[in-house]
């Protein structure tokens, strides 16, 4: 490399195939003899050699041939939590619905038992364990939800958790209030009442304590009404917080057209969405956030309208949705398989669902999720020889490394 005219870096990474994922380039922008380089954590370069500036780093790796990808985005989880449900699985398993179960004082409300009773301490390290296996397949960005506190305390233990995960491992976390997840029981069935707790002391909170990036509820009839989405939606608003929906996952509420109205930066799992949900959605640039990992786990045979969405031109990302009571998964490969295999998505859709489009579910299109100058240098490197590789195989992991912030 000349060293006179040539560009200062950190580190260069030459001879690999880029799946850039840039828009403005046809499908996933793939570079044959490509070269990344990056100071500062960020991208100062990333496409074909043959254009590429002349760089100068302390650290050159020659990529021998091998892929690289965006860092890997799960844009919807619920990772941190206590206990699990293994027996609750067994009750599905002869024949109880989960709603059933739901109804019954199990399912959610179980998990807040154990969840309020854990220390930050208990709950980081049960996360650890599987943030571990996520950032094993290539993921350097996550959202965490909270949700299973339901009283402000242990939301606010949930969430410092979830910020201390990203203190404990190189990773982006980004946190999300989900405090409208499931009623408590010491709310009397009252859902408004709780509702309006959660307004005047909850959130405002949680935000003054800055621990939420985005707030998200729960739409369905064992849930949360419209109506009381919609008020808890207004004042996130009004404390400056994007919003995001668990919509139409197992009836359609309409819950879709409802995170459209308040500009959602997603809305999730979509399986019961109708085409004015989808075309709300498409008017009001909310990403379709899909979730095949709930969708096969609780065995639900109604598929999100893949074809409206694609039609309508809805960006869809894909997420684990990694949660105990109905996607006990920790593996992205396997969501893009699942993704793939159920709900027929493309192997270009499937990498843009959980590189680019899972960054604008997160409002973080701007920094993450492409390889594009200016960006993180946040990159997965794989001992693939096509990218389809990546979605096809099950259970299996060819990451060779994983880069967050250059590093
Ligand atoms: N939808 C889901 O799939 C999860 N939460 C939600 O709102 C389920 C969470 C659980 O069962 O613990
Ligand atoms: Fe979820």
């Amino acid at each position: 490399m000349p060293t006179g005219a040539a560009i200062r870096c950190d580190r260069i990474w030459r001879g690999a195939r880029l799946a850039t994922l840039a828009p403005g380039r046809p499908g996933l922008g793939v570079v044959q003899d490509g070269l990344v380089a990056a100071r500062d954590g960020r991208l100062l370069y990333a496409g074909p050699a043959a254009e590429a500036p002349a760089f100068d780093a302390p650290r050159i790796e020659d990529c021998a041939g091998r892929w690289i990808t965006p860092g890997l985005i799960d844009c919807h989880t619920h990772l941190v939590y206590g206990g699990d449900r293994a027996d609750e699985f067994e009750q599905r398993l002869s024949g109880v619905p989960y709603e059933a179960i739901a109804r019954a004082g199990g399912g959610i409300v179980s998990t807040m038992r154990a969840t309020r009773a854990a220390s930050e301490a208990d709950l980081v390290a049960a996360a650890l364990q599987r943030l571990d296996a996520l950032i094993a397949e290539g993921v350097t960005t996550i959202e965490i939800k909270s949700g299973y506190g339901l009283e402000l305390e242990t939301e606010l233990r949930q969430l410092a958790a979830a910020r201390a995960l990203g203190a404990a491992r190189p990773i982006t976390v980004t946190t999300t209030f989900l405090g409208a997840h499931a009623l408590p029981p010491e709310a009397n069935g009252d859902a408004d009442a709780y509702v309006d707790r959660l307004i005047a002391e909850m959130l405002p909170a949680v935000a003054g304590a800055g621990l939420a990036d985005a707030v998200d509820a729960f739409c369905e009839a064992i849930a949360f009404s419209p109506d009381q989405v919609a008020r808890v939606f207004a004042a996130a608003k009004a404390l400056g917080l994007p919003v995001k929906l668990h919509a139409d996952q197992l009836s359609n509420l309409s819950g879709a057209a409802l995170a459209a109205r308040f500009g959602a930066l997603s809305a999730d799992h979509l399986e019961h969405t109708d085409a004015a949900g989808v075309a709300a959605m498409a008017q009001a640039g909310t990403v379709a956030v899909l979730l095949p990992g709930a969708y096969y786990f609780i065995r639900e045979t109604k598929a999100p309208p893949v074809d409206l969405l694609r039609a309508a031109g809805v960006p869809m990302a894909l997420a684990t949705d990694c949660n105990p009571g109905t996607a006990p998964l920790t593996s992205l490969l396997l969501t893009m398989n699942m993704g793939a295999t159920l709900f027929r998505l493309t192997v270009d859709e499937c990498l843009a669902g959980v590189t680019r489009e899972a960054a604008r579910a997160l409002g973080l299109q701007e920094r993450i999720g492409t390889l594009e100058a200016g960006k993180a240098c946040d990159l997965a490197i794989w001992d693939i020889e096509r990218p389809a590789e990546l979605v096809y195989r099950m259970g299996f992991n060819p990451l060779h490394a994983r880069i967050r912030s250059g590093r």
